[in-house]
């Protein structure tokens, strides 16, 4: 019994120790977050291991003889025994308590030099606007992906437009929930350079399990070279950008043979907007509650219109006319 014991307990300290549990650690606030994780996930596992070979051990040593229907003999309590239980959960509950004070207050630490990047979530989609960072004349860069530069603190100031959603990054570790009326934050130094899932962890609507984006994590100089790309992209009124913004932004639900994506939350586009006019696209995009495509829920994200400059949805709306052969 005890060497059947000792290669299960060998078995499962593998599996603890050789499995990745968590993801990839990629953001200055990761590692302090990381150990408050572990600490108490240790704790768990002792606690845990004891209570229940405590109670096998008793299981197995106090067994009713058969045949013996007599009750226990009566018990009164041990008072050691209570203040030792009593005593160390106190202890470890107030170790975790203060260990995951210290990991706030170093966590919420925010430099003078910093970025500001606003997260706004609506049903269904982010947006991250760059209030710094000018796109054209008095308009502000606004991206539906969030795309950083690796090793500079980023403070978050969160918000919502409708329900309350929640802002999160795993491979940063850091969460925060986004609801309306005021302005959450959260301060988080990626480290590293990828492209990461943005997700949002508040069941939030019928949307919820596709409330996405990406955050990418570029090098200074990829980061500056992606914000004169959304100018170069913002100023022009083509239907190059149709494609890139198409991409981006509709992607991730809609089906389009000329774009490349094959997701069917939305309707195929392919199909549906066959002999489809400009008026009825850009319907469609800007408020797409107003029709319901048959068969389908009230998903589609309904800022676009706010989201897009008017030289953007143009190009949108025309390359969708020719990508799909309508008009
Ligand atoms: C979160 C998923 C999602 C995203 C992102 C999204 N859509 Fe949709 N879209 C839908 C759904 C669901 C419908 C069907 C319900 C409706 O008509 O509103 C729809 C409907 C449409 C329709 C009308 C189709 C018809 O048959 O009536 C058009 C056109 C359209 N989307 C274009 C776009 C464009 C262009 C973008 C990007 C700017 C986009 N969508 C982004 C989910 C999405
Ligand atoms: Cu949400």
């Amino acid at each position: 019994m005890v060497l059947v014991g000792v290669a299960v307990g060998v078995a499962l300290a593998l599996v603890a120790v050789l499995i990745p549990w968590l993801p990839d650690a990629a953001s200055e606030q990761a590692g302090i977050v990381d150990s408050v994780y572990w600490m108490v996930t240790i704790i768990c596992v002792l606690v845990f291991a004891a209570v229940a070979g405590v109670s096998a051990y008793a299981v197995y040593k106090f067994r009713a003889p058969p045949g013996d229907t007599d009750d226990g003999s009566p018990i009164h309590g041990h008072t050691g025994l209570e203040i030792v239980w009593t005593i160390i959960p106190a202890v470890l509950v107030t170790a975790i308590a203060i260990y995951s004070g210290v990991a706030l207050g170093q966590s919420d630490d925010l430099p003078a030099d910093h970025r500001v990047i606003e997260v706004t979530g609506r049903q269904f989609t982010w947006t991250f606007t760059y209030p710094d960072i000018e796109l054209e004349k008095g308009r502000p860069l606004t991206s539906g992906e969030l795309v950083v530069p690796v090793d500079e603190t980023v403070e978050f100031l969160i918000t919502s437009e409708d329900v309350i959603h929640s802002f999160w990054v795993p491979e940063w570790r850091m969460k925060q929930d986004a609801v309306k009326g005021i302005v959450t934050r959260t301060i988080v130094e990626p480290t590293k350079i990828g492209t990461y899932p943005v997700i949002c962890t508040e069941l939030c609507g019928l949307g919820h399990a596709i409330m996405r984006s990406q955050a990418r994590v570029l090098s200074a100089s990829d980061f500056n070279a992606w914000v004169k790309e959304q100018r170069r992209l913002a100023a022009e009124g083509a239907s190059v950008q149709g494609t890139a913004l198409f991409t981006a932004q509709c992607g991730s639900c809609h089906t389009l043979a000329d774009a490349g994506t094959t997701m069917e939350v939305g309707p195929n586009l392919d199909e549906a907007l066959k002999g489809k006019d400009a008026a009825f696209i850009r319907e469609s995009i800007v408020d797409p509650s107003a029709s319901i495509a048959e068969g389908y829920q009230d998903i589609m994200p309904a800022n676009f219109g706010e989201l897009f400059t008017d030289p953007q949805l143009d190009g949108l709306v025309e390359y969708l006319l020719e990508a799909t052969g309508g008009g």
